[in-house]
């Protein structure tokens, strides 16, 4: 989601492939030769491949005419930027790999227990991101930035975890403000979705 909505939000042509994840479709031998990792998301753009949904990110909001999506290279604020981008793709992500998958890491029998971890460090980040929000519209101040996107899906990620990123009043405010581009309704209508509207 957080590729296909940048994409919406630049304006750039894309054919979507629709994998079904339930019949292991992302684990089928052309697939992987794709992207080993046997997950998604998966750009291809000619015959360059891009895997990880962060580095798609980053990739993309060097297409984006004007570079609208992200501060420009060598100001204060790229590097804020930079940081947010590197701490949602490695700290907030992985937590919730962590509470989707509870037995990838921690194996069965520590599933439960792991899954808990996971729910309780999603909500100190969700404690983290609703500080920052606390004292400007979007991550970086006033301007939005493609940051804020991605901290828009992982919200949504939450969605039916017992305690949901919307709890949190500034993320609440925050997403309603995201949800309310017309991106989000193409980007649902595209995806066929209709819950956390
Ligand atoms: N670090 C990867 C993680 C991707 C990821 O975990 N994708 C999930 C989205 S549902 C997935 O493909 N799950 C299916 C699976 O791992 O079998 C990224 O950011 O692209």
């Amino acid at each position: 989601m957080i590729p296909h909505w940048l994409l919406l939000e630049i304006g750039l042509p894309v054919e979507m492939v629709k994998l079904d994840l339930a019949s292991r479709e992302h684990k089928r031998p052309e697939y992987l030769a794709l992207n080993p990792a046997g997950t998604v998301p998966t750009l291809v753009v000619g015959d360059q491949v891009i895997t990880e949904s962060a580095a798609i990110l980053l990739w993309l909001v060097e297409q984006a005419p004007g570079q609208w999506l992200a501060p420009a290279m060598g100001t204060a604020q790229r590097a804020q930027f930079l940081q947010h981008v590197v701490h949602l793709a490695n700290t907030l992500q992985p937590a919730f790999r962590r509470w989707f998958y509870p037995e990838e890491a921690a194996g069965a029998a520590a599933a439960a227990a792991n899954k808990q971890h996971a729910e309780r460090d999603i909500a100190l980040e969700w404690e983290r991101w609703n500080g920052l929000l606390a004292e400007r519209p979007y991550l970086l101040g006033t301007d939005i930035s493609a940051a804020d996107f991605y901290l828009c899906v992982l919200m949504r990620w939450s969605r039916n975890m017992p305690r949901p990123a919307t709890d949190w009043p500034h993320l609440a405010r925050f997403a309603a403000t995201l949800k309310a581009r017309p991106s989000f309704a193409l980007l649902y209508q595209r995806e066929e979705l209709t819950d956390w509207t």
